[in-house]
C-alpha cells in the first residue's frame, strides 16, 4: 500500500519507523512518503494560514497551498502500471465521521491513501469540495475530543490500517479475535488474558484456561467478553448482532 502524508510537521511521523509499521515499511508492504506542506508556499514567510471569513478565533489553512501540494503529490504518486489511479484522500478532523474498525478494514483494501492533517481551525472547505469531485474524500474523526492537529490521528489510522495488511501481523488469527472485529466477536470487547506463572502474588489464572478443554475455553472467553462489554461499554450490547446474542442467551 502506498501512503502519502502532507503536513507542516513531517517530523511528527518519526514513530512510523518503529515496530510493526516500521517493519512493514522495511519490507515494502507499506510505502509511506512524507511531504512538507510549506514546500508549496511562495512567500518568504512560508505562510499556510489566514484569518477566517466571517470572523472568529483562530486561523484557517489556505486553499491554494493545499491545492498545489495535493496536485503535485497525486501527480508524482501515479503508479506506472496504472497512470489513471487516484488515492483515497483522508482528512482528519473532529467534525468527521467516526473512524472505526470497519473503516480501517475498508481502507486496508485500498492501494493508495493520501492524508492531509491540518493544524489551526482546519482547511478551507473548498479544498474538500474541489477534491471531492475528483477523488474520494473522507473527513474522519478518531473520537469525541479535540486534538491540536490531525497528525496524531494519522498515526492512529495508519497503525490501525497497517496491521490489517497481508503479512504484517505474525498471527492472522489475532485480527479475527480483535475487539470490534466482524464475525462472532463483532461489537464485543476482548476479555482478560493471562500467561505464566499460574499464580502471581496470590492471583490465580482462571482454572478453565489450564484445563485444555478448547470448547469450554472458547465459551468462557465469549462469556468474559460479554461481561466486560456490559461493564465498560453497555451501549455496544445494544448494537450486537442478534444471532450472536441468541447464541449466547441459549447458553445462559
Ligand atoms: Cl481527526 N483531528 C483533530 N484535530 N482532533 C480530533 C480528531 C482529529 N479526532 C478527534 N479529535
Amino acid at each position: 500500500m502506498r501512503v502519502d502524508i502532507i503536513s507542516i510537521f513531517p517530523e511528527y511521523f518519526a514513530p512510523l519507523d518503529v515496530s510493526l509499521v516500521g517493519k512493514a515499511r522495511e519490507r515494502g508492504t507499506l510505502d509511506i512518503r512524507l511531504h512538507q506542506l510549506r514546500d508549496w508556499t511562495r512567500d518568504v514567510h512560508k505562510t499556510v494560514d489566514d484569518t477566517p471569513y466571517g470572523g472568529g478565533p483562530g486561523m484557517v489553512m489556505k486553499p491554494e497551498i493545499w491545492g498545489e501540494a495535493i496536485d503535485a503529490v497525486v501527480e508524482q504518486g501515479r503508479p506506472e502500471a496504472d497512470p489513471a489511479a487516484l488515492p483515497r484522500m483522508i482528512v482528519p478532523t473532529p467534525s468527521g465521521r467516526p473512524f472505526t474498525q470497519e473503516v480501517a478494514l475498508d481502507y486496508a483494501k485500498e492501494p493508495w491513501l493520501l492524508f492531509t492533517p491540518a493544524r489551526y481551525e482546519g482547511i478551507d472547505s473548498r479544498v474538500m469540495a474541489e477534491y471531492g469531485s475528483r477523488l474520494r474524500v473522507d473527513e474522519v474523526s478518531i473520537g469525541d475530543y479535540v486534538l491540536a492537529g490531525g497528525e496524531a490521528a494519522v498515526l492512529v489510522i495508519v497503525e490501525a490500517v497497517g496491521r490489517l495488511l497481508p503479512g504484517v501481523l505474525g498471527n492472522a488469527c489475532s485480527v479475527a479475535d480483535d475487539s470490534f472485529a466482524p464475525g462472532a466477536m463483532a461489537n464485543l470487547l476482548e476479555g482478560p488474558v493471562y500467561t505464566k506463572p499460574p499464580v502471581w502474588r496470590g492471583h490465580e489464572v482462571p482454572e478453565i484456561l489450564l484445563s485444555g478443554h478448547h470448547g469450554k475455553i472458547a465459551r468462557w472467553r465469549r462469556d468474559e467478553a460479554f461481561r466486560r462489554t456490559s461493564d465498560k461499554r453497555p451501549e455496544l450490547l445494544a448494537r450486537l448482532d442478534s444471532d450472536a446474542l441468541d447464541a449466547h442467551d441459549r447458553r445462559v
